[in-house]
């Protein structure tokens, strides 16, 4: 495991981390100032690109990586889990960062258990510190428990693979677990839209806990915490609360996030300078909404979502392994990969009216495709059964005249005797 500690001063762009509400900026300093994501999936998808990208643009030129194989551009496979470290400062707002990037997995013969290493990386965390707190001066030292875990899927416009259901259940028994389309640039907007349905669909079927940014009004405030608001004017928490439910809105109904990483720079047909990936068609810009949601994942990791993150974190994942580990329960001994934690998550296609649409127009679909099949196959069977009585009559005609004939045998041969 490699790190760095990497201090941003002097941020020329502001990804917004100091326009968090002052009653959760506190919160948020009381927890210790500090965030750990984790990024995972297969391999050759782009998660150490987006970890370059995010650095890129939250902690512009001052970014510098571990000098493993990472850091180059050509062939740079991550081979060994590696924790890259920042310092986010944003108008005297200071967030240290810990961006955990891990080796791709699924490209063995055998895939088996391909989560394995990700799994004891989390309970790792969650143990150490349970350790330091069980120490008679309870000073924590190290904190690497991670706050979110992003799970990064494979374009392919079909679906989820059994090996990505798999590792995504593991995970969020653990951790807060937001999946995100890999690569979203190889798709175009039709199949995009197909696939986060599908996606959504099977999360929902398979009843995976994903995180989803709470969107209950009587339990938000303008932070989206109760606890945050306690102070607050209540005309502007009214305010607030409806604005910040519908960006919790339009977060839900992106989600799975489609990303796109870039560590390049074009300018495009404005003339600004923009990080994005080049086609011989034009520029798919990262922090373009119309290109991709990169924006909103980062407002989401980094702003809006970012005390719920580490809240959910400290009270349902560490407590729940807490009380496991404490309780002694010999079934994580043997099989730690079902940990029975409640997890945050909310429902999310019978929340999101874009995608209820979306699945009415599509069962709606299925329906009419599956009413013109029975009728072709009612028509089809139809016509079997008239080919089947012409046969028949068919067979009658001959049958009588073969008799006929034979009858006329039978005269002709009398006649000779
Ligand atoms: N089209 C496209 N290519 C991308 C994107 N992000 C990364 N790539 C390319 O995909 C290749 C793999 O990127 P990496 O960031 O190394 O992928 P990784 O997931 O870290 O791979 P492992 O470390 O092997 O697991 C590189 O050639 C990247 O330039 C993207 O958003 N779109
Ligand atoms: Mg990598």
């Amino acid at each position: 495991m490699s790190s760095i500690p990497v201090s941003a001063e002097n941020t020329s762009q502001i990804v917004g981390i100091s326009n968090l509400p002052n009653q959760r900026y506190k919160i948020v300093n009381e927890h210790g100032g500090h965030f750990t994501m984790m990024v995972c999936g297969e391999s050759g998808l782009g998660k150490t690109t987006f970890v370059n990208t995010l650095f890129q643009t939250t902690l512009k030129h001052c970014v510098q990586r571990p000098t493993s194989s990472s850091n180059t551009t050509s062939s740079r496979k991550t081979v060994e889990i590696d924790v890259i470290r920042a310092v986010l400062e944003e108008k005297n707002f200071k967030l240290r960062v810990n961006v955990i990037d891990t080796p791709g997995f699924g490209d063995n013969v055998n895939n088996n258990k391909a989560w394995q290493r990700i799994i004891d990386f989390l309970d790792d965390q969650h143990d150490s510190y349970m350790r330091q707190e069980q120490q008679p001066y309870r000073d924590i030292k190290f904190d690497l428990r991670v706050h979110v875990v992003l799970y990064f899927i494979k374009p392919t416009g079909h679906g989820l693979k059994p090996l990505d259901i798999e590792t995504m259940k593991k995970i969020a028994t653990r951790a807060n677990l937001i999946p995100v389309i890999a690569k979203s640039d190889t798709l175009t907007q039709q199949e995009l839209n197909t696939f986060k349905l599908r996606i959504r669909q099977v999360i929902e079927a398979q009843d995976i806990k994903i995180f989803t940014p709470p969107i209950d009004e009587n339990v938000m405030g303008s932070s989206g915490n109760p606890i945050a608001d306690a102070n607050t004017d209540e005309n502007s928490v009214a305010f607030n609360n409806t604005a910040a439910m519908e960006h919790a809105r339009q977060l839900i109904e992106s989600m799975p996030f489609a990303v796109v990483g870039s560590e390049h720079k074009f300018t495009n047909a404005q003339g600004t300078e923009v990080i994005a990936r080049k086609y011989p068609w034009g520029l798919v810009e990262v922090e373009n909404d119309a290109h991709c949601d990169f924006r909103k994942l980062r407002s989401l990791l980094l702003r809006t979502n970012l005390l719920d993150l580490i809240l959910s974190t400290e009270d349902i994942h560490y407590e729940s392994y807490r009380a496991l580990r404490l309780g002694g329960s010999k079934q994580e001994e043997t099989d730690n990969s079902s940990v029975p934690i409640p997890t945050p998550a909310r429902k999310l296609l019978s929340s999101n009216p874009k995608y209820k649409e979306e699945e009415n127009a599509l069962k709606k679909y299925f329906t009419e495709q599956v009413k013109a099949e029975e009728q072709r196959f009612r028509q089809w069977e139809q016509n079997i059964v008239n080919e089947r009585l012409r046969l028949n009559s068919d067979l009658k005609d001959i049958q009588d005249k073969v008799k006929k004939l034979e009858d006329q045998v039978r005269n002709l041969q009398l006649k000779k005797y």
